[in-house]
């Protein structure tokens, strides 16, 4: 997967050091389906072979090495990576940790496990960031029993802070089920990272009134959310639930060289348009897509405004300053 420009790595900084982005847990916690998520090869989902044991580099996102590794089963696993840490951990800027939510049966399992890795850290003197998702948090489970699941992650939330002394932590509610949250968490983790993203999403507010959207998100090749703006928690609920599809859409047409640089999908619905459009930056080897949320707009033809235009032109400013 190609990168996008904004997580080039300087020039000057030695090329072979690349970060890496440790997905751990248990075995069948769900990391197999997060990262193809991410690669929004949700087809593939059903048909992932388990990955049990060994630590297996899956693909690079902005410029970092995605990687892989289960947990438990025997504790052998855990001996022959405690005796060398390093080979697993050098270089790790951030380390998810995923819990299965669904499987109460083996939750004092998986937080063990992340104990003795939270441990190994500090032996290491190493501090990466630690984010903790709790996964399979299903929209469908959510309908059901939302009041004791949610009673339930609090209380977990609670423990690991409790137990785990750490600055660095994070926490989300992650599932492929509803692959917003996996693009949200995964953006915030990112976006971290990058100095310019408070600058980037102050322009997206101001944008977005400008334009008199209901919303807007922007968002990268790589389901990078850059930054967005909602009116209220309707826009949000529209956008966040979309985004990732309109996406997928935009692949589907590209796959069948459909996909022109001035094309844009619009969709009506409820009487309000979603306008899903590419953001070409100068020089960029990827464009960037923008989803918008109106309750009014002449066919798409919004986007033709002076004030997209504008927005590209300062969006291409704080990217390339
Ligand atoms: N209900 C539900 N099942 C999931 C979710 N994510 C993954 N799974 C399922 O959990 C199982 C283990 O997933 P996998 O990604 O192989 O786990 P890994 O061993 O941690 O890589 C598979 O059957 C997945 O389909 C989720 O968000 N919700
Ligand atoms: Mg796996």
């Amino acid at each position: 997967m190609e990168d996008s420009l904004i997580f080039y790595e300087k020039e000057g900084e030695p090329a072979e050091k690349t970060y890496k982005i440790l997905f751990t847990g248990l075995d069948g916690a769900g990391k197999t389906s997060i990262i193809s998520a991410l690669h929004r090869e949700f087809s593939k989902i059903a048909l992932l072979e388990p990955t049990r044991g060994a630590q297996r580099s899956s693909f690079k996102l902005l410029g970092r090495e995605i990687s892989e590794w289960d947990l438990g089963g025997q504790k052998s696993y855990l001996i022959s990576y405690l005796k060398n840490p390093s080979k697993y951990f050098d270089e790790t800027e951030i380390a998810i940790y995923v819990i299965d939510i669904l499987d109460g049966s083996r939750i004092k399992e998986s937080l063990g496990y992340l104990y003795d890795v939270v441990d190994k850290f500090k032996e290491l003197k190493i501090e990466p960031q630690i984010v903790i998702f709790f996964h399979k948090y299903d929209p469908k489970l959510i309908q059901s029993v939302e009041k004791q699941i949610k009673s339930e992650i609090l209380a977990l939330n609670k423990e690991i802070i409790k137990k785990v002394d750490y600055e660095k932590l994070q926490f989300f509610r992650t599932s492929i089920y509803n692959p917003y949250t996996i693009m949200h968490a995964m953006s915030k983790i990112l976006l971290n990272l990058y100095p310019k993203s408070e600058l980037l999403q102050k322009t997206i507010d101001e944008f977005t009134r400008k334009l008199d959207c209901e919303g807007l998100i922007i968002a990268d090749k790589n389901s990078i959310i850059l930054g967005s703006c909602f009116k209220d928690d309707e826009s949000k609920k529209l956008l966040s639930s979309t985004i990732a599809y309109f996406l997928t859409l935009n692949d589907v047409f590209e796959d069948m060289g459909l996909e022109q640089q001035e094309d844009q999908i619009v969709v009506r619905k409820m009487g309000k348009y979603f306008l899903f459009k590419p953001i070409t930056l100068k020089k960029t080897p990827l464009p960037y897509y923008m989803l918008a949320l109106k309750s009014h707009d002449p066919l798409g033809l919004y986007f033709l405004n002076k004030d997209f235009n504008a927005f590209v032109n300062m969006f291409n400013d704080i990217v390339k300053s």
